[in-house]
């Protein structure tokens, strides 16, 4: 039966009581129960196992829960007890959240607000915060008006598109609606010049005159005649270079003009900002970690961030290059991607200053060391204790950036939290358009980690993490995701952005508004995959086969070594492959006992995983330790040896597109089984490999593939049933050959349908464009923002990065690993 839908004027708060009167005898047991219980905060599982206890009946639960109270009860999201009463967070569709409270003695219902809820909540961590009628609550939302909202939780993510349409609506109508346009264009410039028009066309009506006239003046010459040939016409006329490389080009833009000026149209408007000469020059902060270009992988929080940033810098000069000829223009772009300086960076490229990225013309990496007061820091600290050092890093990158760059930069990108603060900030300081970008936001990778923060504080300060996040969120002009579910979450699981609406660190401060996940700043602009580095198995004349004694090494040789440990006994059979850093919530380890546990699968195929290391004592990841121990552990509980191959972390990528094809050579697949993935790069690596791969459907991957047409999604909290779809595909591999095939040409498909790097730069690109004029069009609303922003930055985070501790310098230099 579907689900009953709330009718849309009715609340939860006026539809519930009818719902509980309905079930009354059962629903009083049931809400006993949660007063009895001992969890005091319930996930959905735990208030749907609680009516299945009340309810012996098969038929007569079954009828509950198909009814509006099963409805209400599977869309609760968290309930907080605390007798006599159990408040309720109903997430009823992604992006929306509803809060009611039920007494549990006469099942009396009352909406509440989200304030309450959270009140609720926190009484069960520290009552006297939850009671004092003065603890801080952080809302930002009060704090925008102007900026419009979409109303549709299908529309979220596609922001450009409906800032297009909300920005035409503004400008449309009279000729002083459309001033905001010809002050932007008037604004343009490069090195003090001028471009697209000067300051002669200083009014609506006289730029929209001079643009009749030099449609006539460019229509004379033919299509391919480059700008230069007119260039003294049109400069008489008031306009200057920028419109476009030839005649053709020149008269399309100005027509655009025209007709935005005119009645703009979304379409067009959009269009018309994807060729004005408004990006030059670009920065990108990525500050922790070892971010290099050569041995960096595989280290502790050296991932797919540093692959990503790589790549989007390849991709994003490429389209720049392409955009700066198209209009005429013989400016060299310039993309630095801000950096960490590491002293002791344990023979990686790290305490360099400067880098050339390999496979651009003009792009770098700049390193800035962290400074304290005693000095700059030698070596590595992880991720999650980098807070302090950022305001100062900060100061340091704009000095760097200023001194590397001839002016100021067009756009700044942010990765990550530490990044999108030190972004936040600069793009502040310098008034420059700020995109962000999380890899990953910590916050729903850990259960409850925020009312829970105190405890969890000392190992990962959270309490720095999520008030920078929140910080830089509501700094930012556009926010780049990898994916829908990234935002808004599935129609069971909350997105990473979405955790942030609403949230409280009792005795911090409570958030009743940290986000709005339908603010049009949301961009879904999905990474790809290096082309030229991960391309399918049968393309036999680009296989790079010089890899191939060593891969063969790596996968079979009989000896444990440095490099791997384990053996494959029988070499016929496919290989399941897997590769990951080794923490946690990548779950190799529990992949590894998936499989020791099932025999069937055993039988059928060999495991390969590549991850992290085999000593812990040279690593100084705390994760990484435990992780490492547990392999160790389960190869012998599972007795292993003979069909498992353990491989170090990985570093070559080109080695690695390799090791991809030659699994697939075995008809092997791939196997992503994180707790929680962001995006997954290695799923679209191996995907573009032609090897069919099974991941996750917590997170990015559940998007990225469609479950039994592009790949398969595995339910990581359900080992047994996961072992087993991956069992059952080679059973069925073994009697119908072209299975195998098909899967593999269908994940192929999907990649390049969606998942490209020139798909993606020429979103980026766009999003810079559009949402730097809105930030011009919106300066008041941005300002009374920004100076909130401020308040809770200087209030708030700096109080608490002063809190993490600085270690002490390590005396001598340190490879990573020791
Ligand atoms: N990677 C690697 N060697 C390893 C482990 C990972 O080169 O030993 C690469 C992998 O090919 C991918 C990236 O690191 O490009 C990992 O990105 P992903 O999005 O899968 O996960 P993250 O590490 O960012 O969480
Ligand atoms: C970080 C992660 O954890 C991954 O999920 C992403 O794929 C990667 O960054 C690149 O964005």
């Amino acid at each position: 039966a579907s689900a009953p839908v709330l009718k849309r004027s009715e609340t939860i708060a006026e539809s519930m009581p009818d719902a509980l009167r309905q079930s009354r005898y059962h629903m009083r047991i049931c809400f006993s129960r949660y007063m009895s219980a001992s969890i005091r905060l319930m996930k959905r599982q735990h208030v749907m196992d609680e009516v299945e206890k009340s309810i012996q009946d098969k038929n007569e639960r079954q009828k509950v829960l198909e009814g509006l109270l099963g409805y209400i009860l599977c869309s609760t999201q968290e309930a907080a007890v605390v007798p006599p009463f159990v408040a309720f967070a109903v997430r009823p569709n992604p992006g929306f959240l509803e809060c009611v409270k039920v007494n549990s003695e006469d099942l009396s219902v009352d909406g509440i607000s989200v304030s309450e809820y959270l009140q609720f909540k926190e009484m069960i961590f520290d009552e006297k915060w939850a009671s004092n009628e003065n603890a801080l609550e952080v809302d930002f939302e009060a704090m925008d008006f102007s900026t419009p909202r979409l109303t549709l939780s299908s529309s979220i993510g596609n922001g450009l598109n409906y800032m297009s349409k909300f920005m035409s609506s503004k400008l449309r109508g009279s000729s002083d609606a459309a001033k905001p346009l010809l002050d932007y264009l008037l604004g343009l410039d490069h090195l003090g010049e001028n471009l697209m028009i000067n300051q002669t066309l200083d009014s609506v009506s006289k730029l929209q005159a001079a643009l009749i006239v030099a449609e006539v003046v460019v229509s004379a010459f033919p299509k391919d005649a480059p700008f230069q040939d007119f260039q003294q016409s049109l400069k008489r006329l008031g306009f200057e270079r920028g419109w476009g490389d030839t005649a053709e080009r020149v008269k399309e833009t100005m027509r655009m003009l025209s007709e935005s000026l005119q009645a703009p149209e979304p379409v067009k408007l959009e269009l018309l900002f994807s060729r004005i000469p408004n990006m030059f020059n670009i920065v990108i902060f990525s500050p922790h970690g070892y971010f290099g270009q050569s041995d960096v992988l595989g280290l502790p929080d050296t991932g797919g961030q540093i692959v990503y940033i790589l790549d989007q810098v390849r991709a994003l000069e490429e389209e720049l290059l392409l955009k700066i000829r198209q209009q005429g223009l013989s400016v060299k772009p310039q993309i630095l991607v801000i950096t960490r300086l590491i002293p002791h960076a344990g023979g990686t490229k790290c305490n360099q200053e400067v880098e050339a990225i390999f496979g651009t013309k003009h792009s770098h990496i700049v390193r800035v060391p962290f400074k304290t007061e005693k000095g700059v820091l030698p070596q590595w600290v992880s991720r999650f204790d980098v807070y302090p050092y950022l305001e100062r890093f900060a100061q340091d990158a704009a000095d760097k950036v200023l001194e590397y760059m001839d002016c100021k930069p067009d756009l700044l990108i942010g990765n990550y939290s530490d990044g999108n603060l030190v972004a936040s900030l600069m793009a502040q300081k310098l008034g420059i358009t700020l995109g962000t970008i999380a890899h990953a936001l910590e916050k729903t990778k850990y259960e409850d980690s925020d009312v829970k923060w105190k405890e969890l504080d000392p190992k990962y300060h959270f309490s720095c993490q999520f008030t920078a996040d929140m910080i830089a969120m509501n700094t930012a002009d556009f926010i780049i995701t990898s994916t829908y579910q990234e935002i808004a979450g599935s129609q069971n699981r909350p997105g990473q952005y979405e955790s942030h609406v609403a949230f409280t660190m009792p005795g911090l401060c409570r958030v009743v508004s940290g986000i709005n996940v339908f603010d049009p700043k949301f961009n879904i602009a999905s990474p790809g995959a290096d082309q030229t580095v991960y391309f399918p198995y049968t393309e036999k004349q680009k296989r790079l086969t010089s890899f191939h004694p060593a891969i063969e090494e790596l996968l079979y040789k009989n000896e444990d070594n440095s490099e791997h440990i384990g053996y494959l006994e029988d070499k016929k059979k496919p290989i399941i492959f897997s590769m990951a850093r080794l923490d946690t919530v990548k779950n190799i380890t529990g992949l590894t006992e998936w499989y020791g546990k099932n025999a069937k699968l055993r039988n059928l195929v060999n495991l390969v995983v590549v991850a992290g290391f085999f000593d812990p004592s040279k690593s100084n990841d705390r994760e990484e330790i435990a992780e490492i121990k547990k392999m160790h552990s389960l190869i012998d509980k599972y007795q292993l040896k003979g069909q498992f191959r353990w491989i170090a972390a990985q570093s070559d990528r080109y080695r690695n597109g390799e090791l991809y094809r030659c699994i697939a050579d075995t008809k092997g697949a791939f196997i992503q089984p994180a707790l929680y993935e962001a995006f997954g790069l290695t799923v679209i690596e191996a995907m573009n490999c032609g090897l069919p791969t099974f991941a996750t459907n917590q997170g990015g991957p559940a998007e990225i593939i469609v479950d039994g047409v592009s790949g398969f999604h595995i339910d990581p909290n359900n080992g047994d049933e996961s072992s087993n779809k991956i069992a059952d595909f080679f059973e069925k591999c073994k009697t119908d050959a072209e299975y195998w095939n098909k899967m593999s040409a269908t994940g192929l498909q999907r990649i390049y349908e969606c998942y490209t790097w020139k798909i993606y730069a020429n979103k980026v690109l766009n999003m810079g464009s559009v949402y730097g004029f809105w930030r011009q069009m919106n300066k008041e609303q941005k300002l009374l923002k920004q100076r909130y922003v401020e308040a809770f930055y200087n209030l708030q985070f700096r109080n608490l990065a002063r809190n993490v501790p600085i270690p002490g310098f390590t005396p001598s230099v340190q490879t990573p690993s020791s």
